[in-house]
């Protein structure tokens, strides 16, 4: 089976290596020269597990190529990015439309057409469906289209793609049938047949889900600091009780899917989507929150912030909070940035970050925070951990968290 995936980023690359791995001719294509450039040299451009061995080898075999063009292959399938449009919250198709319009000098009969990205509710048959409908063909007979949403975790991408279940949303049920048979080449988890509707919305309320328990989380965290309890206390004593599982306070939600996934229902039902909305902004609140708390520990001086990634140990700071604190406190004190999972001409070291810092932010887990070299901070420095990673501090180091912010 030869497959052409468009879109070379987080979820694209590590499927167009997992099909390359099982034997398929594969191409990837991307609008970015250098990411195709550096892609056919065996140089990644995300940082993923596993990914670089898989493409590197495919290289070798003459399996994969990167390209700026799509080709004639047997399926096409869609990974570019969705954002939201401000304004409204709707889902923004744009990338998704042009990537199917690049690809229709180069469908024919029989074709398979596979939309990942994530979609508000209705696209697949009121937008997508329509492009290949008016160049004459009929979906369900001459060409397959359906909607089937990644939802790995980044991190674990390469073990999720294999082995996560995976809804297969046709827009007909014929359609359904073909779009399996392409994932049948290496998923090794249930395929599960709907329609595309269905699956839309299935993809959308997995990450409103866990948006909404995150949300659930920041309010009690607040609540805590506010009534003067340890929220890290509640959340361990609450997650015994077999039936409950409340998530992790943080310094708000980043990402290219939380933070942007439920505005797509949100905005196909505002005024029912109440729950999923609140949640929305109270995640939204995090940062000025975290800010607050910053401001009551120092009132000026120098602040080193650890941590921009969205989440721990990944090298990707889409919708990153921690901009959003930066910004807002680079106004009152001098800031300097540590990160060592991103590549930043403006962000130093951690030694120079935390020498003469008087405060040390942590905006994200990556596990190089979790035990500080302490040698490198001064006595008195105060340490606010807002993913409540670090558990002991020397006695002359004060440590806020969740645990401890009404102190
Ligand atoms: N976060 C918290 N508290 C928590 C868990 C996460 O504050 O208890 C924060 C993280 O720090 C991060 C954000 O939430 O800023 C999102 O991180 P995440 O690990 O929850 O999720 P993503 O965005 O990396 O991946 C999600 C996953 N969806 C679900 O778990 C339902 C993944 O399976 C999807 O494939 C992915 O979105 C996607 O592409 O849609």
């Amino acid at each position: 089976m030869k497959v052409c995936i468009i879109g070379q980023g987080y979820i694209g690359l590590p499927t167009a290596a997992l099909f390359a791995r099982n034997h398929c001719e594969v191409v990837g294509v991307d609008v970015n020269e250098k990411i195709i450039e550096n892609l056919n040299n065996g140089i990644i451009h995300i940082e993923e597990p596993g990914i670089s061995d898989i493409i590197k080898k495919a290289l070798e075999l003459k399996v994969y190529k990167a390209s700026l063009k799509p080709e004639k292959a047997d399926a096409f399938i869609i990974t570019v990015p969705t954002p939201y449009i401000v304004e409204n919250y709707s889902c923004d198709l744009s990338y998704v439309v042009s990537a199917c319009q690049s690809i229709l000098p180069y469908l024919e009969k029989g074709n398979v057409v596979i939309i990942e990205s994530t979609i508000a509710p209705m696209s697949t048959d009121e937008t997508i469906k329509p492009i290949f409908e008016n160049v004459g063909f009929t979906i369900g007979e001459d060409l397959y289209l359906a909607h089937c949403p990644e939802r790995v975790l980044p991190g674990k991408i390469i073990e999720e793609l294999i082995h996560n279940d995976r809804i297969i949303g046709g827009v007909t049920p014929e359609c359904s049938v073909k779009a399996c048979e392409v994932y049948g080449q290496f998923v090794e988890g249930e395929l599960m047949l709907t329609e595309a509707k269905t699956a839309e919305l299935s993809k959308c309320m997995e990450n409103t889900f866990r948006d909404v328990n995150i949300a659930l989380a920041n309010e009690l965290a607040k609540i805590c600091a506010e009534i003067g309890v340890n929220a890290l206390d509640v959340i361990k004593m609450a997650n015994k009780h077999p039936r409950v599982n409340l998530h992790s306070p943080g310094p708000g939600v980043g990402g290219h899917c939380l933070a942007i996934d439920p505005y797509f229902i949100y905005a196909k039902a505002p005024e029912t989507a109440k729950i999923i909305k609140l949640a929305r902004d109270t995640n939204n609140s995090m940062p000025e929150f975290v800010c607050d708390y910053t401001r009551k520990m120092i009132e000026n001086g120098k602040i080193a912030v650890l941590g921009v990634s969205y989440k721990g140990n990944t090298g990707d700071d889409r919708e990153s909070p921690a901009y959003e604190i930066i910004a807002n406190l680079e106004k009152d004190y001098e800031i300097a940035i540590h990160d060592p999972h991103l590549e930043n001409p403006n962000f130093v070291s951690f030694e120079e970050a935390v020498g003469d810092a008087d405060l040390i932010l942590i905006l994200c887990d990556h596990n190089e925070f979790k035990n500080l070299n302490y040698d490198a901070i001064h006595e008195n420095t105060i340490i606010f951990d807002t993913k409540n990673i670090i558990e002991d501090v020397p006695d002359e180091i004060k440590l806020y968290n969740y645990g401890n912010l009404y102190e």
